[in-house]
Order: C-alpha cells, then structure tokens, then sequence
C-alpha cells in the first residue's frame, strides 16, 4: 500500500476541517485552518534548533547507533519513542558509556534533555556530562555535569538541564552518558538546544 505523502495528508485533514466547519456553526475558515498545524503535531520531529543527530536512537549501524560513540551500548526494544532506545550495558555486567560530539561555537548555552529508565539496578551513579572541546581530543571545560542514582526505576523520567556558557575556542559540545559498574540503563530522546 503506497503511504500518503505529507501534501496529501495535509489537504486530506483541509477537507476534513473544511467539512467539519461547513457543517454549520462557530468556526470562520481563518480559524479552522489555524487549528491544522496542531493536528499536523509529529511528536517525533525534532524541536526546531535541534543540535543532537539520531537523539532518538531509531537509526544505528549494525551495533551502532548513527552518530554517536558507544562502548558496551545495545538497542533497547522497550524505548519512549519510535521503535528503538539505546541500551547502556548490552552486558550489563560491564560499564558502558555512550557520547556524541556537535558541533558550536564559544558563548553558547544549552539546554539538554533526554529521557531515562533503569530497569535493572546500577552499581554506583549514573553519570550525564556535557564537556567543552576546542576540537575532538581538545578539551576546554566542562558545562554541565551531574548523576543519576542507579536504583532501579522501570518507567522513564524526564531530565532537563542547562550548562554554563562555552569557553572561548569552543567548538564542539561532547554530550556523554556514562555507567561506571554493573547494570542496565535506558535512554531515548536526546536533545540539545541553544539558548
Ligand atoms: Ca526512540
């Protein structure tokens, strides 16, 4: 069966609006079709400004996921969004750290978000950290850095937090997900926004 294209999906969802509002009452056209954007809603697109590639996980390369750096990572199958969500600890006996470098400039703040779950309990605290680089082995500082408890937490939480401004000669932000001993982590829906 051949998928409607985002066109015809949109004068489909006209037309309907079109009838709904010909029906007789409240709405003036201007109205009706303002309200299409929200029907139109994907809430799998990425924000607009968004920095972070495959945050959702859905693309990977055989083991990998496109665009990020893994050690001991593996495709959830119970994720938040879409299809996939990354697994820290494909042998959950082993530490496992995930990271991607994007690309930005010096004075820049952002905002990262991402959801979370632990399924299974991990031996000390998750680490989130969002470092400075000049270039990929340059360091410069770090922007944010906290920790998530490794007790076990089977549904997903929302996490949002913003760094400090980038130091100067800053040119990439690496965004890193990191489990220091034994256990399981799920992550899906990174996002990296400048403010
Ligand atoms: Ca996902």
């Amino acid at each position: 069966m051949r998928v409607a294209g985002p066109e015809e999906l949109l004068v489909t969802l006209l037309l309907l609006a079109a009838l709904a509002g010909g029906s007789g009452h409240r709405e003036s056209p201007r109205n009706v079709a303002a309200q299409v954007p929200v029907i139109l809603q994907r809430p799998r697109n990425p924000l607009p400004g968004e920095l972070v590639r495959n945050g959702s996980f859905e693309e990977w390369q055989g083991e990998a996921p496109a665009a990020w750096k893994g050690v001991n990572v593996g495709v959830s199958s119970d994720p938040h969004s879409g299809e996939r969500a990354l697994r820290l600890g494909a042998d959950p006996a082993l530490p496992a750290a995930v990271h991607q470098d994007v690309p930005i400039t010096e004075a820049c703040r952002l905002e990262l978000r991402f959801v979370l779950r632990v399924p299974e309990v991990s031996e000390g605290s998750l680490e989130v950290r969002v470092e400075w680089l000049a270039h990929p082995d340059g360091w410069r500082g770090t922007g944010l850095r906290f920790t998530i408890p490794g007790t076990v937490k089977s549904q997903y939480t929302y996490y949002w937090r913003c760094t400090s401004p980038s130091p100067p000669g800053t040119a990439y932000a690496r965004i890193t997900f990191s489990k220091p001993g034994a256990g399981r982590a799920d992550l899906d829906d990174v996002s990296l926004i400048n403010l």
